[in-house]
């Protein structure tokens, strides 16, 4: 690892309206409670943490609104300002992780570290870890929910067109996300998908050759193409037996192993440059049952070995 690649940039990212439920703004604390500093920390990272970005105000303008994005007004003054955060957090040299919030917050951070590794020539590739697509737009979408467009938005599509503000638009080619993980797509959203072939790696797929072959096809692909990697990890990819915390549970979802595996070979890589950590509800959780795996997750992401684990019934404890 380079000098840079050893420091982590925590930011809280506190957003909610994109979602369906209320309670992802909760998000950051919760995982700074379940320790996310300090695995980091023990891991060797110098953690800076940037704290939460506070709600900006409405920009009051007073242009068309689109039909079927609910909150566009307010996601929209959300967005912009993360794309400037995210693409000066790239510019420091440190791994920004973007702590959710629900996942509309991605069209901010995936833009603006996509800004940065554009202007160093650095193909940037996005791994959607996620039960669902995120592929809708305000024609295809059932619920007019605006964290199922993130990553259509993120490919350019259009009906969201102003979401931006001012923050220049830098558009990942669908050829470079990858879904994975998913087991919920709505008719039209995977017309769209199929149309633009992107590449899906779908539960069926993972329970017929496994996650290790199939991440590791993701990670050659980047290599070859030497470029870098974003991870953009939807926590309702797990099995909600793992993790019940999030307002959008769908079953069949990957293990507690399969996630870890996942994370392990993304670390031993050395691709990933900047991660979202998104759609935990700790109003939902289950005495903060998830907001621990989430935090586990992201230690296995960052080195922490399957074989440090303790064994509880065997741990010393002090004298006295
Ligand atoms: B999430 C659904 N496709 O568009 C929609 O949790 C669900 O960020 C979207 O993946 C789920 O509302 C968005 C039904
Ligand atoms: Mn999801
Ligand atoms: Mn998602
Ligand atoms: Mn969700």
């Amino acid at each position: 690892h380079s000098e840079s690649a050893r420091r982590v940039a925590l930011l809280g990212v506190p957003i909610e309206i994109g979602a369906g439920l209320r309670g992802t703004l909760m998000g950051p604390a919760a995982l700074r409670t379940a320790g996310i500093g300090r695995v980091l920390d023990q891991l060797g990272f110098a953690v800076e943490d940037h704290g939460d970005m506070t709600r900006p105000a409405l920009d009051g303008g007073n242009d068309p609104v689109p039909a079927n994005a609910n909150y566009y007004s307010e996601v929209r003054s959300w967005v912009g300002a993360i794309s400037a955060r995210a693409y000066e957090l790239a510019r420091s040299g440190a791994v920004p992780l973007f702590m959710g919030g629900d996942h509309s917050l991605s069209m901010g951070s995936v833009n603006g570290v996509a800004r940065y590794w554009q202007s160093e020539g650095k193909p940037l590739f996005v791994l959607w870890l996620d039960a669902h697509a995120d592929y809708n737009t305000p024609a295809t979408t059932l619920t007019a929910n605006m964290h199922g467009m993130s990553a259509a938005f993120l490919c350019g599509e259009p009906g969201l067109d102003d979401l931006l503000g001012d923050e220049p638009r830098v558009s990942i080619p669908p050829s470079r996300l990858d879904l994975f993980g998913i087991r919920s797509i709505d008719p039209l959203e995977k017309d769209l998908v199929r149309q633009r072939a992107i590449p899906v790696v779908d539960m069926r797929a993972i329970d017929e050759f496994g996650v290790g072959v199939l991440i590791r096809r993701v990670i050659d692909r980047v290599r070859a193409a030497g470029g870098v990697l974003h991870l953009s990890f939807d926590v309702d990819v797990l099995d909600p037996s793992v993790a019940p915390g999030v307002g959008t549970t769908v079953p069949g979802g990957a293990t507690y192993r399969e996630a870890h595996l996942v994370m392990e070979l993304l670390h031993d890589s050395g691709l990933v440059r900047s991660v979202d950590i998104v759609e935990l509800n700790p109003f939902l959780d289950e005495r903060g049952r998830t907001a621990r795996v989430a935090v586990e997750l992201l230690g296995s992401l960052f080195g922490m070995q399957i074989t440090d684990r303790v064994t509880p019934s065997n741990a010393v404890l002090p004298e006295g």
